[in-house]
This record gives structure tokens, sequence and C-alpha cells, in this order.
């Protein structure tokens, strides 16, 4: 681990990087990726973003002119947000095992690249990422400001999840100080519906699975319904929070097929550890808000989920 003086000065040292988010690339990860891309091209650098094939058209205008890989290996690999490499995007794992920096806030990181700055106390890896830019001498200017006011509000669920500290409004703060259109992010990315969001919402709504007394939720989500109700993964953003919503429930289990098994969200309320019980289930994540994916179907995710519940004592 190296310290975020130690993480500027590596910044520093280099001309050129190549900058890499997670699968299912969230706010946070374009958030952070955009603004460091920003960043480094303001000192005169030579940045670019890898191409995420998951990207979405909700978060394109903070990627703008950012994509692209050139020689991947002319270039210094550095990782937003990125717990461990078995994240990275399919496209990208040719990259594995050349990371040469790693900036994250998830306390479940795997320590794969050469050097590694993980703060957990960081609600988003996006207050890091403004740190840095500070130490770097950086400017923030709008883009880059509206870049970080969109990692920071999503990964705390516009400031609402228990992970939101002091910090991170001081950091939202500096976002709207530098000219962050925050009103306009704000209605995009929570208060607008899409007709795709709504009929999944109705869908959930109809089909989850009560346990507990209330205290556990869930639900399971695959995706050839998704497409039957004509909706696209960009209109899915954060939909695993859904079943946590329910009054009274503790855990909130989302359940989605993915290519390599049965992708389990968890959000949890301060009597569980979300992180921990999706470390059981061969994940990770954070105390509130965490996933994992097992091998095999939906009902076989169920199963494995069920049975984590029971061994950590819940009644289910
Ligand atoms: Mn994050």
């Amino acid at each position: 681990m190296i310290t975020l003086e130690q993480t500027a000065a590596y910044l520093r040292r280099y001309e050129r990087f190549l900058i890499l988010t997670h699968r299912r690339p969230d706010g946070d990860a374009v958030g952070c990726a955009s603004a460091l891309c920003l960043g480094l091209r303001a000192l005169g650098k030579d940045a670019v973003i890898f191409p995420n094939p998951q990207f979405g058209a909700k978060f394109a205008p903070l990627l703008d002119d950012l994509l692209g890989t050139g020689d991947p290996h002319g270039r210094k690999l550095v990782s937003v947000d990125l717990a461990a490499e078995s994240l990275l995007p399919y496209n990208a794992l040719g990259l594995t095992g050349h990371t040469d920096l790693a900036i994250d806030h998830h306390a479940s990181h795997t320590e794969y690249a050469r050097k590694t700055y993980v703060d957990g106390t960081a609600a988003a890896c996006g207050e890091i990422i403004l740190d840095l830019l500070e130490l770097l001498g950086v400017k923030l200017d709008k883009r880059m400001a509206e870049a970080i006011y969109v990692a920071v509000s999503t990964d705390t669920g516009r400031f609402c999840f228990s992970n939101t500290t002091a910090a991170t409004f001081r950091a939202a703060a500096k976002c709207r100080e530098a000219g962050a259109d925050t009103a306009s992010w704000g209605r995009l990315l929570f208060t607008v519906k899409t007709e795709g969001r709504r009929r999944v919402e109705a869908y959930l709504t109809a089909h989850t699975e009560v346990r507990a007394d209330g205290r556990v939720a869930i639900c399971t989500l695959p995706s050839a319904v998704v497409k039957e109700l004509g909706a696209t993964e960009d209109e899915m953003d954060d939909i695993a929070g859904f079943p946590r919503d329910l009054a009274g429930v503790e855990i909130g289990v989302m359940l989605r097929d993915v290519k390599d098994g049965a992708r389990i969200s968890l959000r949890t309320d301060e009597h569980w550890d979300a992180s921990e019980l999706c470390e059981a289930l061969g994940g990770g994540g954070h105390k509130a808000a965490a996933g994992a994916t097992v091998p095999g179907t939906l009902p076989d995710g169920r199963r494995a989920v069920l049975d984590v519940l029971r061994r950590f004592g819940a009644e289910v």
C-alpha cells in the first residue's frame, strides 16, 4: 500500500496512462475514470479510458473524447473503483496481471496491482480522485466537477446510504462550487424513470419474495424478463437496491443471471455486514452493499444465498 501523496507522485512521474474500470460500470467507476483522465490531460499528459463495452448512454457526456487504448503496454495501467482483477470487463482480460496502480475504496480490495492506494473510509472512490486532483494542483473545471459529483452522489444513493460522511458532503460542495450542474445530474440520475424501468419495477413489486417475518426480501430478475419488458441494462442502475427499500427489511437480495452464473447483490441495514455475507459466497464489497457471483442458475444462487444467511443466523 502506498500513501495518497505517493499516488500523486506516481501520476506526476509518468506521461501515458490507460484507465481501467469494472464490469457493469456504475457512476463511481465512470465518474472516477472521467475526472482522473481529464485531470491528467490538464497536466499535459496522454491519458485515455479503456473502452468498457458496458459503458451506458446515461454517462456518455462524461466519457466523450476520452476512450481509447493505443498500445496498452506502452502506458501505465491505472484502475479506479476496481476491487479485484476478476471484475475487469471481458474485453480487457488480456490486461490481467498488468495493472500498475490501483486506486480504490473497497475494503475487500485484493491488491492485484504493482502499487495500491485504498481508503476504505471513502464513501466513493470519487472522493479519493478529488483529493488526488487537488494534490496534483489540477483546477477543477465544470466537467471534472460533474464527473466527481456523479461518483459521490451515486455511490451514496444521493447521500442517503450509511457510508455518507462529512467528507462526502465536502466533496459535493467543492463540485458545486466548481460549477457542476447538480440539479440536472440529480434529475437524470435519480428521479427520471424511463418506461422500461417502470415496467421492471412493476415486475419486481409483483414478484418480491418476503421471508423471515419481513426482514429479508428477495428479488429474482432473469435477463429474459428484462428483455421481454423492453428494458436495457442502462435502465437497471442500482436496481439491486429495490428489495432493501421495503419497510422492515434488514437484508435485501437481488439475483440476476450473468455470463458466469448468478449475480447476488446484497443491501443490508446496521444489523448485518453485507461484505462478510458476500465474502462467504466468494464475493465482497461494503458493509451495507456487497455482491458475489456463484456458478449455476438463478435458483442455485437463491439457494446459496439462503444457506449463507442461515449460517450467519438469519431465520429464513
Ligand atoms: Mn465505488
